[in-house]
């Protein structure tokens, strides 16, 4: 049976359109999308609506610690620290817990306009650094989670095998993530038949870090899976780059380019630190720059070059990586408010196509968070999954504003209270800002924080 849904204006790839009638088979799938429509007998969506935007870059246990990183000392703090503390909560995780945790966390991704995660997934062994009798136990406890509440999934086993730049062995911290690539490919094989023609979730990978892989083992691995997302972390930090440059001579945007072929199957995370040839070729790749602004921000990473790299046709999406805040308006807001403060300039991300800054914020992380996931979705347009998110009509900011004003209203202006309702894969997940898990997983979530902290 398909459902006929009717929006006063939604965003399809062309820009803001009126009168949009929109058509869900079965599947999830839309099936019609036309403007300027009558709506008969069509459901009536509650105001403005949006594609879901995809966050392409998640640790989902992580969520668990976020704001408890956040103490001064005599010391000097930096992500190294962090990471510290990040293992020591790593230390402790039983399936279950990060069961609750993911879901909790998902339904408040939902709730800030995400309807798609890429979840970076390399928590993979028991507390002992021994595979589960299952070693897919910790994958299922995110496919889990992700089901119950409703949003996408692409799952991103990660390859983790080493500590540093050269195969150096992983150390105590790092046990519960360690494949060789023999046993990294066997637990691609366990997840794949299950997460293959799946309506919401799908397989893709990830190679941690170049901290944490060797070239040899990269290629092992992307001999045997020609195709799917791919993801690993770069150059986020400066001391990663000084290590890199120690081992190789190469910084490591430019290692990774001169080494493998990266394509548009590729998100590079973070790609902070980037020299201007850097920035060049990675744009003119195809690859995402997989963005994280509140989590760099939180690490004190540093900045992206978004505007030169945008200059230059580079893609990118965002991700809440750490998940000090689930929120598109505020990932979306940080990534403009950078460079503004980087440039001491107004208006810094837009182009000759899209001049509303909120717009092409928008739209660009649509894109390029669509690419990254490898799934049908990123736009209002028939074929794509209907995800949906529906902003509240009856709010008098975006009740007023125009075709021009409206995102800039609601990212500059306004917050994610503002979202009313989301839809996944035609479904509805959160409906007038509540989802049905709500009240089971405060209780859940309180009792967990008691367990761990
Ligand atoms: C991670 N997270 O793997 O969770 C990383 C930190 C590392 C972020 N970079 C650890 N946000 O890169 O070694
Ligand atoms: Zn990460």
């Amino acid at each position: 049976m398909s459902q006929r849904y009717f929006a006063d204006q939604a965003l399809l790839p062309t820009g803001w359109a009126s009168q949009v009638l929109l058509e869900v088979d079965a599947t999830g799938t839309l099936t019609d999308v036309s403007p300027n429509s009558t709506p008969g007998n069509a459901q009536r969506l509650a105001g403005p609506v949006l594609p879901g935007m995809p966050n392409l870059h998640s640790h989902a246990f992580q969520r668990a610690m976020a704001g408890l990183a956040e103490m001064g000392s005599s010391q000097p703090d930096s992500f190294w620290s962090w990471r510290e503390r990040m293992y020591g909560l790593v230390d402790r995780l039983t399936p279950d817990q990060v069961g609750v945790i993911a879901q909790a966390l998902y339904i408040e991704m939902l709730k800030g306009g995400y309807t798609q995660v890429s979840e970076f997934h390399y928590l993979h062994h028991d507390t002992s650094g021994q595979a589960y009798s299952d070693p897919a136990e910790m994958a299922w406890a995110i496919t889990g989670a992700a089901e119950r509440s409703g949003i996408a999934l692409t799952l991103l086993p990660v390859l983790y095998a080493h500590s540093g730049f050269g195969g150096q062995p992983p150390n105590h911290g790092q046990r519960r993530f360690i494949h060789d690539v023999p046993e990294f490919l066997k637990l691609l094989e366990r997840l794949a038949p299950h997460l293959t023609d799946h309506p919401t979730q799908a397989l893709g990978m990830a190679f941690h870090s170049l901290r944490a892989v060797t070239l040899k083992e990269m290629q092992e691995v992307l001999a045997t899976n020609p195709i799917g997302p791919r993801h690993i972390h770069v150059a986020e930090q400066q001391r990663e780059v000084d290590e890199s440059l120690v081992y190789s001579g190469k910084r490591p945007v430019r290692w990774l380019l001169d080494n493998v072929a990266v394509d548009e199957r590729w998100c590079l995370i973070h790609a902070t630190h980037l020299d201007d040839t850097e920035v060049r070729d990675l744009a003119a790749c195809g690859a995402v720059a997989g963005l994280c602004p509140t989590t760099e921000a939180n690490l004190g990473d540093g900045l992206f070059r978004a505007v030169e790299y945008a200059a230059q046709g580079g893609r990118l999406g965002i991700g809440s990586d750490s998940h000090v805040s689930l929120d598109v308006v505020e990932e979306l807001r940080l990534l403009e408010y950078g460079q503004r403060l980087a440039t001491q300039q107004r208006n810094c991300l837009h182009d000759s196509a899209i001049r509303p800054v909120a717009d092409w914020l928008y739209r660009s992380a649509l894109a390029g968070g669509a690419q990254a996931s490898g799934q049908p979705i990123g736009a209002l347009e028939v074929g794509k999954r209907a995800d949906l998110v529906v902003l509240d009509g009856s709010d008098p900011y975006l009740a007023t504003s125009k075709d021009d004003t409206r995102l800039g209203r609601w990212l500059f202006g306004g917050s994610k209270q503002q979202i009313c309702d989301v839809m996944v894969a035609g479904r509805w997940v959160i409906q007038q800002r509540r989802h049905a898990l709500d009240d089971a997983n405060r209780a859940a979530l309180t009792r967990l924080f008691t367990e761990i902290n």
